[in-house]
């Protein structure tokens, strides 16, 4: 609990039994009320790791259904158990547990209803490893996305994100992509609702146990982040697009 608030943490697994355990040992337990996975068919012992590590709300998707459908499970089983604050941390440990409280605490005093763990903030993304075209695709979304949907993010990319329930309650996330897409998708329906997204310097980390989406689907996702920022852009013109509309 935070402030009378009950926070809950969700971990979309795929492949995520090498580094489940580190990411999980590193969770503010005075803050976090509560531990969801939801593993998405993996092909390793993901659950087994999950349940000999005492995680009490386990998902299994029975087909693999991707990072977006992943999230729909989270969220729709963190709202089901009431969850005020509720924070996205990918169990492939490429995100740090460590900066939880600070987005808890953001949300927690109402200060902004939707915060992200940016990667571009601050100079560690090359350091931190990030592959040069994903840097450069990075920079360049952004700007371009910036630019049609009024915003000022420093990157729509980040893994790292926490929501009010309020603001989870109040978009209908179902009706969005299952695939990576997803991410960028949300923010579309947060900027139309005119929740303003605060954002945290966050270090970034690649290395070998860590997942990350390859070359081929990365393009697929730029294509996706392109075709979001127009339909976004268009709406603002009067051209509806059905994702925007809330619950
Ligand atoms: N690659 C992949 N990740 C998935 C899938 N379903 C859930 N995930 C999880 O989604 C998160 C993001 O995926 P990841 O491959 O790490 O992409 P990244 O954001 O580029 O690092 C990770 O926590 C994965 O475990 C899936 O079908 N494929
Ligand atoms: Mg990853």
């Amino acid at each position: 609990m935070y402030q009378g608030r009950k926070v809950i943490v969700v971990l979309p697994a795929y492949r995520a039994a090498l580094t489940l355990e580190r990411t999980y040992r590193e969770i503010p337990f005075d803050l976090v009320d509560e531990v969801v996975l939801v593993d998405d068919k993996s092909p390793d012992n993901t659950v087994e790791v999950a349940r000999a590590l005492g995680i009490r709300h386990i998902v299994e998707h029975q087909r693999n259904r991707g990072y977006g459908g992943n999230q729909k499970s989270c969220y729709d089983k963190a709202l089901e158990l009431g969850g005020d604050i509720i924070v996205m941390l990918h169990p492939d440990y490429q995100y740090t547990p460590k900066l939880l409280a600070s987005m808890i605490t953001l949300l927690g005093n109402e200060v902004y209803p939707v915060v992200f763990g940016s990667r571009i903030l601050g100079k560690g993304a090359l350091k931190g490893g990030m592959p040069v075209y994903k840097y450069i695709a990075n920079r360049l979304l952004t700007f371009f996305q910036n630019v049609l949907m009024g915003q000022k993010l420093s990157e729509y990319h980040t893994g790292y994100r926490a929501y009010t329930g309020a603001v989870l309650r109040s978009i209908d996330y179902e009706m969005l992509s299952d695939d990576f897409v997803f991410d960028n998708e949300i923010v579309a329906q947060i900027c139309w609702q005119g929740y303003e997204i605060a954002e945290i310097t966050c270090p970034t980390k690649y290395f070998e146990e860590a997942s990350s989406i390859n070359f081929s689907r990365s393009v697929t996702y730029g294509l996706g982040v392109l075709r979001v920022s127009l339909r976004y852009r268009l709406a603002k013109w009067g051209v509806p697009w059905s994702i925007l509309k809330g619950r």
